[in-house]
């Protein structure tokens, strides 16, 4: 059954005209786009439930392993185009809506984004789930259905605000609602303990219930028979109001509870930052985990029979410590409502989780107050001290005396939980996201537990869907390399590396070079038709998109720019090769830092404005609510791919791969993927500057002192009082201030240090892309066929064979 290709344009157009009359009542003729987005979807969505209807009878018959990979995000943008696409369905449906006077571009600019997720994380899972379909993995992501996804971004007036993202009205008709596979998850009440001859019994109480209702996505793989299955959970008050007080008249406290337990689901929280001790945020990820393990359960229970085989039929995967509650939650299961012991259940549970981890920084490292845990999750919190106790016992058996030692490793400490602890004592594997990142942790934050278990970590590098990146959004390059290389890159994206026989061939470079133009023209036309921004596609496009953050240093990226403009103002005639720097980011809408950089970046663009000459040469862009979809039209589009992020921070990043592969050159550090990247590509094709992960590291311990390259650099010194004077007329005094002045550490991400040669570095690139041309485009070539490791394909395969020890079917 393959793919879906036995299905005609007459078929589809049937399947069409049949879902408009059932459901809308109106004629193909009649029906509104809209009508007929949704009535495609639906077409589509029979299609893959069918598929994923006898891929599952597979499964079971084969008695195949299943992985589940629970993660608070999926940051899925849109997915008509890719299910298309991914069935081999383009022709069918595009002749079909021939007929309707449609083409499938309208359609899907029809359909919103799901943005359920905040960045980087959440759009790993949604490559993954696409990367499992297309392996033949039998898998299942579980997440909450939120009501509204990451807010829409608006500038006004140089701040951010944030808007509600309201996807459901167009982004529903993905989903399936599942009625049968309905649970309760509890909170709060009371526990009672009690010794009999059998043993401890535990009794639960006085909680409060609230009904988790399932909502399924069908993920398709490419000409793969698996489709993967998005089960979204959405909270739902079980009774739904006191009739009591409803009948006593008090109508607005009997849709109290009602609120309660629904805001649950209601919005995603905004930050991949920092994290808060928030009680709806706990709520949330119990919410998740609990939900999803009863499902779990009840599914093997149902197929397999015995729990005891739990650990050779599912690989239960904790993506970063967000739902490292599944770890107590399974053991609550096992324990309390399936009868095991706690050793037999803690075998069970530490054979099938394991955790990736994918930050280091402190702020994001999540622990929880004990006493939060302790009153919203009685049980869970009995089960994580009996974790600790056990643990610390070992310990001390181990290693008498160290308390030091022990107290780092400890799940409690401070009356705080901490998530990472639980999730590297509770799994057989632990990973980090690049080979640089896995190093770091084992070197850093998770030292202790390497040396107890050095054979529990390992490496996965990040990897993206190829398939959506480049052959979707890049039609035109995938067009190239077919006619060069074959079609054989889009099932195994290895064989990108074929296109490097190209290198020399004037013809392939040109079509390279003039495949680039057409992909920034059609950015420009998008970004004058979105924001009525005008963009010179003549220009050389620089751009940094990924969430607004001081570690990822957007502000360096001014700093260059404050550094260009200042010189162009002194000598508007100067002859330079003209360019655009282009942003896209959103900030955590309480992070105050971010949104004066976005600030600062739009008030430059503004003032650059109020000079056309400099304007012409010097054109900074700041592309509002940046999300999936944009980001789709904007890596194409780009020349210069910016990651920048001071080194040892971003654990790998994926925006590079995007740039990467559709044959951005790259300016960064040798920071998380970058490392790898430049390692693939060779030197000779990348521009890397700036402090190394170990030198930061070195400066760091000896006390950073930004002024010190004040004094010593006169192009910074400009750069600072340019901020002072500031822009549009408004003084930028206090990122001056942060730069040199800043508490408790003046310029923490140490912009400053690597300002010199990361300005040598830009002033090379650009000097390239003005003189040599055609070393430019063989230099992109490289990039584009070197970039075929990054595939979330190649991922998804070691995950399967070094974590979940999983068969593709
Ligand atoms: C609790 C608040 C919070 C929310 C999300 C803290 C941390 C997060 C995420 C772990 C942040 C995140 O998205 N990390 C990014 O993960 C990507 C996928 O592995 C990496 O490529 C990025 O480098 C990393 O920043």
């Amino acid at each position: 059954m393959n793919n879906a290709k036995s299905v005609t344009d007459k078929e589809v157009q049937q399947l069409i005209a049949g879902k408009l009359s059932r459901y809308f009542g109106v004629t193909p003729k009649e029906a509104s786009v809209d009508q007929v987005y949704k009535a495609v979807v639906m077409s589509v969505r029979d299609i893959l439930l069918e598929k994923r209807q006898q891929f599952h009878k597979v499964t079971k018959s084969k008695k195949g392993k299943r992985v589940y990979y629970l993660c608070m995000e999926f940051l899925l943008g849109r997915s008509l185009k890719n299910n298309i696409y991914n069935l081999g369905l383009g022709e069918a449906y595009a002749t079909a809506l021939k007929n309707f006077g449609l083409t499938l571009e309208d359609l899907y600019e029809q359909e919103p984004d799901a943005g359920l997720g905040n960045g980087g994380l959440g759009r790993l899972a949604a490559c993954f789930m696409d990367a499992l379909a297309t392996g033949n993995y039998p898998a299942m992501g579980y997440s909450i259905r939120y009501d509204y996804g990451l807010f829409k971004q608006k500038i006004v007036d140089g701040w951010q605000t944030e808007l509600p993202d309201v996807w459901l009205p167009g982004g529903e008709v993905w989903l399936t609602q599942r009625s049968d596979k309905s649970c309760i998850v509890k909170f709060d009440g009371w526990v009672h303990e009690e010794w009999s001859e059998n043993g401890l019994k535990v009794t639960y109480g006085g909680y409060k219930e609230v009904e988790a209702i399932a909502y399924d996505m069908m993920i398709s793989g490419k000409d793969s028979d698996a489709v993967s299955v998005l089960r979204l959970w959405r909270a739902r008050n079980i009774s739904k109001f006191d009739m009591k007080l409803f009948s006593q008249g008090d109508y607005i406290r009997s849709m109290q509870a009602e609120n309660e337990a629904e805001v649950i689901s209601k919005v995603l929280y905004p930050a991949d930052d920092h994290y808060e001790g928030k009680s709806l945020r706990l709520k949330q990820q119990y919410f998740l985990v609990s939900a999803s393990l009863q499902n779990i359960i009840n599914d093997h229970k149902h197929r397999y029979g015995p729990l005891s085989l739990l650990p050779q039929q599912a690989a239960i995967h904790i993506n970063d410590t967000h739902p490292a509650l599944a770890i107590p939650e399974l053991m609550r299961l096992l324990m309390d409502e399936n009868g095991f012991t706690w050793d037999d259940a803690w075998n069970i549970v530490t054979a099938t989780f394991a955790y990736t981890n994918h930050t280091v920084m402190a702020e994001a490292l999540e622990t929880w107050q004990e006493d939060l845990i302790a009153r919203r999750l009685p049980r869970i919190h009995m089960i994580i001290k009996e974790i600790n106790r056990r643990f610390c016992n070992d310990l001390w058996e181990r290693f008498p005396g160290q308390h030091k030692f022990i107290d780092g490793l400890s799940i409690i400490s401070n009356g705080q939980i901490k998530m990472a602890n639980l999730s590297v004592i509770g799994s057989h594997k632990v990973n980090g996201v690049s080979a640089l990142h896995s190093d770091i942790i084992k070197n850093s934050i998770f030292n202790g537990f390497y040396q107890l278990w050095p054979d529990k970590f390992t490496n996965v590098t990040n990897g993206i869907a190829h398939r959506r990146w480049l052959c979707q959004s890049n039609p035109e390059l995938c067009e190239l390399l077919c006619d060069c290389i074959g079609d054989g890159f889009v099932k195994n994206a290895a064989e990108l590396s074929k296109f490097k026989k190209f290198a020399s061939d004037k013809s392939v470079l040109k079509r390279l070079a003039e495949i680039k133009q057409i992909k920034k023209q059609q950015f420009a036309d998008y970004a004058f038709k979105k924001q009525g921004l005008v963009i010179d596609p003549s220009t050389c496009f620089d751009v940094q998109a990924k969430r607004m953050h001081e570690y990822k240093r957007q502000l360096l990226n001014v700093m260059n720019i404050v550094s260009l403009y200042s010189d162009l103002l002194d000598n508007p005639d100067a002859v330079v090769a003209p360019q655009t720097f282009i942003f896209g980011a959103k900030a955590a809408s309480g992070y105050t830092m971010a949104k004066q950089i976005i600030k600062l970046i739009c008030y430059l663009a503004e003032d650059i404005k109020k000079h056309p000459k400099i304007h012409e040469k010097l054109n900074v862009v700041y592309m509002e609510d940046y999300n999936v979809t944009m980001a789709e039209k904007l890596m194409p589009a780009s020349e210069v791919s910016e990651q920048i992020s001071l080194a040892g921070k971003e654990a790998s990043g994926t925006g590079n791969m995007k740039f990467m592969i559709n044959g951005a050159l790259t300016i960064g550090t040798l920071d998380g993927a970058n490392v790898e990247m430049s390692e693939a590509v060779g030197l000779d094709n990348i521009f890397i500057f700036g402090l190394r992960a170990d030198e930061v590291e070195d400066v760091w311990n000896k006390g950073y002192n930004s002024s010190q390259h004040y004094n010593k650099n006169d192009r910074l010194r400009r750069v600072i009082e340019a901020l002072i004077r500031g822009y549009n007329g408004e003084s930028f005094a206090n990122m001056a201030n942060y730069l040199l002045t800043g508490t408790p550490v003046a310029d923490p991400y140490m912009c400053m240090a690597d300002f010199e040669s990361y300005t040598a570095t830009q002033k090379q690139v650009k000097a390239l892309y003005a003189n040599e041309k055609e070393r430019w485009a063989k230099m992109s070539l490289q990039n584009i066929a070197a970039s075929g490791i990054f595939s979330a394909d190649r991922s998804i395969k070691e995950y399967a064979a070094n974590i979940w020890n999983l068969k593709s079917l």
